[in-house]
């Protein structure tokens, strides 16, 4: 049995609250009890955070080396602009899913590019909530391959 860490950055603890035409109407809570459930159909167990903060976010990353065996994470808009989490992604060796509730390539031109994207083992974005049971569904097969 091994860790999942899935990791939620900024304005994400808003989900459900607002813009339900982007992001829809389900809450973070949802999102995460579907990452656990999945985590747990494959004998795994979840660990969740959300921060609104950067440094806590690289934190968590850094936390996860040696200890967790995935991390799956939706920077929120840190994936445009912090090289930061970029770099702490890329000092941790273990399974890393980049997820995004959005199809952000067919959004706003600054949405098209992520930095953590060259970093990650793969990529879940456009499927809304349904992204944080796929992206732990592929984490899990990435562990299995391993
Ligand atoms: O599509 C995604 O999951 C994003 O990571 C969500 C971020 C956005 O900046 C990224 O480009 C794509 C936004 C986080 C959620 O922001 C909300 C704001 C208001 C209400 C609900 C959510």
């Amino acid at each position: 049995m091994s860790i999942i860490l899935l990791i939620n950055g900024p304005n994400l603890n808003l989900l459900g609250e607002r813009e339900p035409d982007v992001y829809g109407t389900d809450t973070l809570a949802d999102c995460v009890g579907d990452a656990r459930a999945a985590a747990e159909a494959a004998g795994h167990t979840l660990e969740d955070f959300q921060s609104n903060h950067e440094g806590e976010l690289i934190e968590a990353i850094q936390g996860a080396r040696g200890r967790c065996a995935a991390v799956v994470i939706n920077p929120g808009a840190f994936t445009h602009t912090s090289y930061a989490i970029a770099d702490a992604l890329a000092a941790y060796d273990g399974v890393k899913v980049e997820l995004h509730l959005s199809n952000t390539n067919a959004r706003e031109e600054w949405r098209r590019t992520s930095v953590v994207g060259p970093v990650v083992t793969g990529t879940v974005a456009g499927f809304g909530r349904t992204g944080y049971r796929l992206a732990v569904e592929a984490a899990v097969a990435s562990l299995q391959e391993a």
